[in-house]
């Protein structure tokens, strides 16, 4: 199966959450709008695909993905779909760890979307420019409460989990790892202050984005073009003036 995923091009973004598990299973996929023109790439095709009358859904916001006949959104509905397929979520007890790894990855895109939510606390059609004071005021709880509250979360899923192994669904990598690596060097990125101070309350999340890191096909992505760097047209922004002193 060719995989297609559709998502802006320049930024991780959510689309991040989809590309490190296709990585991490060396999947045969296509990052569509940052294929060339020529290719049938660029911003276009992910326009084309928004606003495509003949799929059985429209899909509200990228990030999207094509997989033969089936066009699906919703990054964690994506990730739902793709775990098994690419073998990146434990097949155990029914299908209950599948729950589990949904109920891990809803809760990794509700952190994402409060850490968006602190530079564009108005709107999202406004730039951050025109909303920096209601951002400042976003951003302070945001560091003080929510990030300690959904990082404290992880570490105790990984600390009551530690029986079954190393990663949160027990021995073997799964996608809500990749989601956690993804979510913690993005806060790491865009509050640096703040998670060095949390650092030592969140031991297993922090040993958990190292050993996510050293997985040989997600160290050869990290290393690689295809990851494009953190900047501040992405989810995860670096504005000092957001951070703690
Ligand atoms: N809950 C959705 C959110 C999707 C979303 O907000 N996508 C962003 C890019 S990361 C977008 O382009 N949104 C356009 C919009 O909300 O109008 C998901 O997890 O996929």
């Amino acid at each position: 199966m060719r995989y297609e995923l559709f998502y802006w091009p320049g930024i991780q973004g959510r689309g991040e959450f989809v590309r490190l598990p296709l990585e991490a299973a060396a999947a045969d996929y296509v990052d569509v709008a940052r294929s060339s023109k020529d290719q049938g790439g660029g911003s276009g095709a992910l326009m084309k695909v928004l606003s495509d009358a003949s799929l059985a859904l429209p899909a509200f916001a990228p990030p999207i993905l094509r997989a033969g006949d089936l066009t699906i959104a919703q990054t964690a509905n994506i990730l739902a779909y793709l775990g098994p397929r690419l073998g990146l979520v434990p097949i155990s007890n029914g299908d209950s760890t599948l729950f589990l790894a949904n109920q891990l990855m809803l809760t990794i895109m509700d952190l994402v979307a409060e850490a968006h939510d602190t530079h564009h606390p108005v709107s999202v059609s406004l730039y951050y420019e025109d909303q920096k004071k209601e951002a400042q005021r976003r951003a302070e709880p945001f560091r003080r409460e929510r990030i300690p509250k959904f990082l404290g979360y992880f570490e105790r899923a990984l600390r009551q989990g530690s029986a079954r192994g190393e990663y949160l669904l027990g021995p073997t990598l799964s996608y809500p790892d990749l989601g956690l690596f993804q979510v913690t060097v993005g806060l790491e990125y865009a509050f640096p202050n703040a998670m060095t101070e949390l650092a030592p309350k969140i031991p297993r999340v922090l040993e958990l984005r190292n050993r996510v890191a050293a997985e040989p096909r997600i160290a050869a992505y990290l290393a690689s073009e295809r990851r494009l760097p953190f900047n501040e047209q992405g989810i995860f922004r670096h504005y000092p003036e957001l951070d703690t002193d």
